[in-house]
């Protein structure tokens, strides 16, 4: 891949992601938000949290993200997503997909706020679901199933040559949680 997304299959043991998917699916305030996609007003089909140091703003989708405070369960995790990528992170989008309804339309995280080549860590937790890669020009689609504790680090040119989403699935799934780690710029 011209961009690098590099994949740490059970980066947190099976223990671990329990432990942390519980605490976030129960203690998280979901919040439910409208974005505009080609223009149109839609309901985002996921349920999310924003969590940002002082000062740090982000908007995505004409959605601007006002941010709640980190817990321990994040703070911990950050520092652990930031000693295996050797990034610094000052933001998270935890997100919530309920069942195979939920899911994220093809896009890149190349919003001006994340900077030219940015480092995204994303850690996923609770049901597997399938994560696509499409390269712009060339249209080669990539999959890779993520299953709880998957981390995958994105950098380099991958958010600027390929996009990627979660597809909506009419399998029966159980509710996934993913985190992707960020350094927002202002
Ligand atoms: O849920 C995922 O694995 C990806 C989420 C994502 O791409 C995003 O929130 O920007
Ligand atoms: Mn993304």
């Amino acid at each position: 891949m011209d961009g690098s997304a590099i994949l740490h299959e059970q980066f947190l043991d099976p223990t671990q992601a329990d432990c942390a998917f519980r605490e976030l699916h129960d203690s998280n305030r979901w919040e439910s938000h409208d974005i505009i996609v080609f223009g149109q007003k839609h309901r985002e089909p996921r349920l999310s949290t924003w969590h940002a140091d002082d000062g740090v703003r982000y908007t995505y989708s004409n959605l601007e993200r006002i941010p709640v405070p980190w817990t321990p369960v994040l703070l911990r995790l950050r520092a652990q997503c930031e000693e295996v990528s050797g990034a610094s992170f000052n933001s998270v989008l935890v997100n919530l997909y309920r069942d195979g309804n939920d899911g994220v339309g093809w896009h890149a995280d190349d919003e001006r706020e994340n900077g030219p080549q940015p480092v995204i860590a994303s850690l996923s937790l609770g049901a597997s679901r399938r994560f696509d890669f499409q390269h712009r020009s060339l249209k080669r689609v990539e999959s890779v199933q993520l299953n709880a504790g998957d981390l995958v680090v994105m950098s380099g040119l991958s958010q600027s040559h390929w996009v990627h989403r979660i597809a909506k699935t009419k399998r029966q799934v159980g509710p996934r949680i993913n985190l992707t780690f960020r350094k927002v710029i202002g």
